[in-house]
């Protein structure tokens, strides 16, 4: 089973680039930081946190600053990036939409565009893997160039689309300003907006007017989503019908009679919501419900690093605890091609791609 959680194509929708940086990069970056650098960081506050094995959200939330005081500089932006696609590719994710926060910081000549150029410089750089990044104004993809599916001796193929992040301790104009970003990036493969940071932070409505032009602008939007107790929130999220939905977890009655008929797709992160307490234990999770009612699901890892999984493990933890085989966690994968924000060039190819595999295995 662990094998074929591995060794299946798999599908990654919520994943943010500076909660997967891997751990001994963040350890290594902390300790090669300046004595002038090292004022905002302690390093052993930074590996007492980082071998805590659960973090509350509050936690979590620390962390991500601790990471954002080591990631510097264009160059680590850069370097964290390739890394990450890297460790997606290696665990089999054939098509990952990757997001990030653009980050302005002038005293290091940093601005959101800079550090979304650094981005793409590390998926530039990646040379292990094939990446496809930029669309293709011919409608195909490189998957569309693999004859029947990969196996062991071909060479890996990883499309990467980015989704860029508003943090909810921002402005609406900061937030106005990362949309107009993205959409002057679309061309180099930026497809949607998502909203997150920390939930106990701000009120969503602060954002609506950056999230209704960039729909009107026709970019995807994704939320988080019920990461807490807030019923108003959940419910004025659920009413601006985003695309997707991250996490579901403080979900009451109306809530979920609300997000069924409604069908938006849910990215589900069964280790990051157990580990942050969000949901009390896997056998609770709602997982289990909304994929029993069928209703669209896709499995992501969130944060590889901050919570030390990858996405073969997700799958693995879904088989083993919601009874799933291996056609099921194919079939759960496939649907996910069903809800990227790529274009439908790309969608085409991921589905011959996936049936192409579907009939290998029938065989
Ligand atoms: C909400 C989260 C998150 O953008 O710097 N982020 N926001 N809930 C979560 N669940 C635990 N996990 C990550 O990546 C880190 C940022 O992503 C958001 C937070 O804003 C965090 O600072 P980037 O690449």
């Amino acid at each position: 089973m662990e094998e074929w959680c591995v060794s299946m194509p798999k599908i990654e929708l919520h994943a943010h680039l500076n909660g997967s940086i891997r751990l001994t990069t963040l350890l290594e970056l902390a300790k090669a930081l300046t004595e002038n650098q090292k004022g905002a960081v302690n390093i052993s506050q930074v590996e007492h946190v980082i071998m805590k094995h659960d973090l509350s959200l509050t936690e979590v939330f620390q962390l991500f600053d601790l990471i954002h005081n080591v990631i510097t500089d264009h160059n680590t932006v850069t370097r964290i990036t390739k890394e990450v696609i890297e460790d997606f590719a290696s665990d089999n994710v054939v098509y990952l939409e990757l997001r990030t926060t653009p980050k302005r910081n002038d005293s290091i000549g940093m601005s959101k565009r800079s550090y979304v150029d650094a981005v793409m410089e590390g998926l530039r750089s990646v040379s292990s893997v094939d990446v496809d990044f930029i669309p293709n104004t011919q409608d195909s993809t490189s998957l569309s160039n693999l004859p029947i599916i990969t196996n062991e001796n071909s060479r890996k193929i990883i499309i990467v689309r980015l989704i860029l992040s508003i943090d909810r301790r921002e402005t609406t104009e900061a937030a106005m300003e990362t949309v107009k970003l993205a959409l002057e990036m679309r061309h180099l493969g930026v497809v949607g907006i998502d909203l997150s940071g920390n939930p106990k932070t701000g009120e969503w409505t602060t954002y609506l007017p950056a999230l209704k032009f960039a729909r009107e602008q026709g970019l995807s939007v994704t939320l988080h989503c019920g990461e807490i107790r807030n019923s108003k929130e959940i419910k004025n999220m659920l009413e601006f019908h985003p695309q997707r939905i991250g996490h579901a977890c403080f979900f009451e009655d109306e809530h979920w009679i609300k997000l069924k008929s409604s069908k938006i797709p849910v990215e589900i992160c069964l280790t990051s919501n157990i580990r942050t307490f969000s949901v009390a234990s896997i056998e609770v999770h709602h997982f289990a419900c909304l994929y029993k009612a069928k209703h669209p699901l896709v499995l992501c890892t969130d944060d590889t690093g901050v919570f030390s999984t990858r996405l073969s493990k997700e799958y693995k933890l879904a088989a083993n605890s919601f009874g799933l085989g291996r056609w099921e966690m194919l079939e759960l994968s496939r649907n996910a091609v069903e809800y990227i924000f790529a274009d439908n060039g790309v969608k085409n190819d991921l589905r011959i791609f996936f049936n192409s595999v579907a009939n290998n295995m029938e065989v």
